[in-house]
């Protein structure tokens, strides 16, 4: 049997494709398809191997033309990629790790390869510490220092997964245990059941009859780089991806309080250790006793009742006030995925989206949901050709059509508007005037001082047709720093003139962030949970956005749409 490829592997394989030409010179626009192409296979919720075998048209997705479907066909049938061979001949560099270094472009890691044989972060660390670099043309005594101050950083923060990636490995794990017939329960802890945006390793419990054979089982599975450790009642492997996964055992007595324990945080637990202590009581992962008396442990609600609380959901425990909360009845209700009645970020292949409107509508409403707002780029996004103001007539008048089609069902016509540097909107307000939804966000000139950026934000959200700002922050996860912004000042604005801020459901952008939102909720900001889809298959990363605004103790309520459309037409609706 040939070890399966998993879309992990995929993208992994051009990302690497994307360094490489771009070590060499090669043409941006190349470069940038391959890197494009990454990231929709990583996030993409079909198995493509599996596409592949079927036959499916792997064009019909999003930034995947002729030449990579072909790729991927050869990749998953573990063909060579002629193209990947030579230039890996060429460079053997490890250049996504190296050109995580700020400072450090491709030119200077060349260089680095070429004068010391600098291949990846390890090398370039012994390098850095021997001060080899530091009389290197174009490198001084500072960028040596500065390299090693980054790799260490680097070390820290890199070593945790996105959560979309993480669930990519969860999930196929998590269903090849259950295979094992002994297994009753079966539940992932952890940072991910706590639907934190990023994973260190992952924390598996089950229940069984057999432990052994579980044991034996789990170690068997087929992705494994190393087994750590195996032990009756605990083991643990590092995946090929690099994650760690580790699983234990529990007797189902203990179930509930082995969740409690694993699921964390590790704050979270402290105070739970205390509350217990109070009560000269002690709680470990088997049980809340007194003395030896077992008092609770089959469930997590029956020890958190037992110490004087109501259930706490997972994406609360981070000892960020919830004991307070508990204490007082003043838990929040978190919104669920089943509130979402629509979605009101998403592209169509009108700009750089994969689908029809119609296709997309389709969608959204076997999803159950009432409206979607088509938000296509305005003409600044020069990718992939936005819309100029014709267009957008055009489009206003086809939409309407199409809405005549439905019952129960509605478009929203709307544009993701580019904000100018200036503040300034990229289309006029004579168009603008005529959408039923307008999304600003900002796409380029990240740099701005905190004072320019902020009153370009400030500006844009003066103009009286921006309903929504679209990924507050600019964040992307593990790849860009938010711009430098006075976030408050902004919240502030928001309230004043009604704007909506976004919690953009893209698994790498997740933006606002948890506390971000939290902080907008207090502020009594009206918030929008939003995929950003550029394909009907992307509106499923509304779990991801969910999941953020839920450690943002958000409510159904502080969310617009989770109401209906004649509601949600009456609350964006400006002074
Ligand atoms: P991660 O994996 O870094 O994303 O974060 P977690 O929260 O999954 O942390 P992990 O995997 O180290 O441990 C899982 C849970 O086990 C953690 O959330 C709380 C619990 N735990 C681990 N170590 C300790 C500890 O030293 N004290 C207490 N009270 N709990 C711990
Ligand atoms: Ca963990
Ligand atoms: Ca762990």
């Amino acid at each position: 049997m040939t070890t399966p490829v998993k879309n992990i592997d995929i993208a992994n394989i051009f990302d690497r494709l994307a360094d490489l030409l771009e070590l060499e010179g090669e043409n941006p626009f190349r470069v940038r398809a391959y890197r494009n192409a990454a990231a929709t296979v990583e996030n993409l919720p079909q198995n493509l191997e599996e596409m592949v075998k079927k036959g499916d048209d792997l064009t019909s997705l999003p930034a995947i033309g002729n030449d990579l479907a072909q790729k991927i066909n050869d990749i998953v049938n573990h063909k060579e990629i002629d193209l990947l061979k030579r230039l890996e001949e060429k460079n053997p560099i490890d250049f996504e790790e190296l050109n995580r270094i700020q400072g450090l472009g491709p030119r200077r890691i060349k260089k680095l390869y070429e004068i010391l044989n600098v291949q990846n972060i390890d090398d370039l660390y012994h390098a850095a510490e021997e001060q080899k670099i530091r009389n290197l043309p174009g490198f001084s005594k500072k960028i040596e220092e500065h390299i090693l101050e980054e790799i260490k950083k680097i070390k820290e923060k890199y070593n945790r997964m996105k959560i979309s990636t993480a669930e990519q490995n969860a999930l196929p794990i998590v269903e090849y245990l259950r295979e094992n017939r002994s297994i009753q329960d079966i539940e992932i802890a952890g940072s991910y059941r706590r639907r934190k945006e990023t994973i260190g390793d992952l924390d598996i419990l089950v229940t069984c009859e057999d432990s052994i054979s579980v044991m034996t089982h789990f170690v068997n599975y087929f992705d494994i780089d190393e087994v750590l450790s195996k032990g009756d009642t605990r083991s643990s492997i590092i995946l090929k991806s690099g994650i760690q996964v580790d699983l234990r055992v529990l007797p189902q007595k203990s179930y509930g309080a082995a969740m409690l324990y694993f699921t964390g945080s590790k704050a979270h637990n402290i105070v739970i250790r205390k509350l217990a202590k109070q009560k000269d009581w002690k709680v470990n992962e088997y049980g809340l006793f007194s003395n030896d008396d077992f008092l609770a442990g089959e469930t997590e609600k029956g020890i958190y009742n037992k110490l004087g609380l109501p259930y706490i959901e997972p994406e609360l425990r981070e000892n960020r006030g919830e004991f307070e909360a508990a204490e007082s009845g003043n838990l929040p209700e978190l919104i669920k995925l089943s509130d979402i009645k629509g979605d009101l970020h998403t592209h169509t292949n009108l700009t750089d989206g994969k689908n029809t409107l119609e296709e997309m509508a389709e969608a959204a409403q076997k999803l159950g949901y009432k409206y979607i707002a088509n938000t296509d780029h305005s003409k600044r996004v020069t990718v992939a050709g936005g819309l100029d103001e014709i267009q957008v007539f055009e489009n206003i008048k086809r939409t309407d059509k199409l809405n005549e089609n439905f019952k129960d069902f509605t478009i929203l016509k709307g544009i993701e508007v580019d904000i100018l540097e200036d503040g300034s909107l990229d289309l006029s307000d004579k168009v603008l005037k005529e959408l039923d939804i307008v999304v600003g966000a900002i796409h380029y000139k990240f740099n701005l001082s905190r004072e320019e950026q902020t009153e370009r934000i400030l500006r844009a959200m003066d103009n009286p047709y921006l309903n929504i700002l679209a990924h507050p922050t600019g964040r992307l996860i593990n790849e860009r720093e938010p711009y430098d912004i006075d976030l408050e000042k902004i919240m502030q604005k928001a309230k004043e003139n009604n704007c909506i801020l976004e919690i953009n459901s893209q698994p790498s952008r997740l933006d606002l962030n948890d506390l971000n939102s939290r902080k907008a909720k207090e502020m009594g900001v009206k918030l929008v949970i939003s995929t950003d889809a550029h394909s009907t298959t992307q509106y499923d990363f509304m779990r991801f956005g969910i999941g953020q605004a839920r450690r943002g103790w958000i409510e159904k309520h502080n969310v617009i749409n989770t109401r209906n459309i004649n509601q949600l037409k009456k609350i964006i609706k400006r002074n």
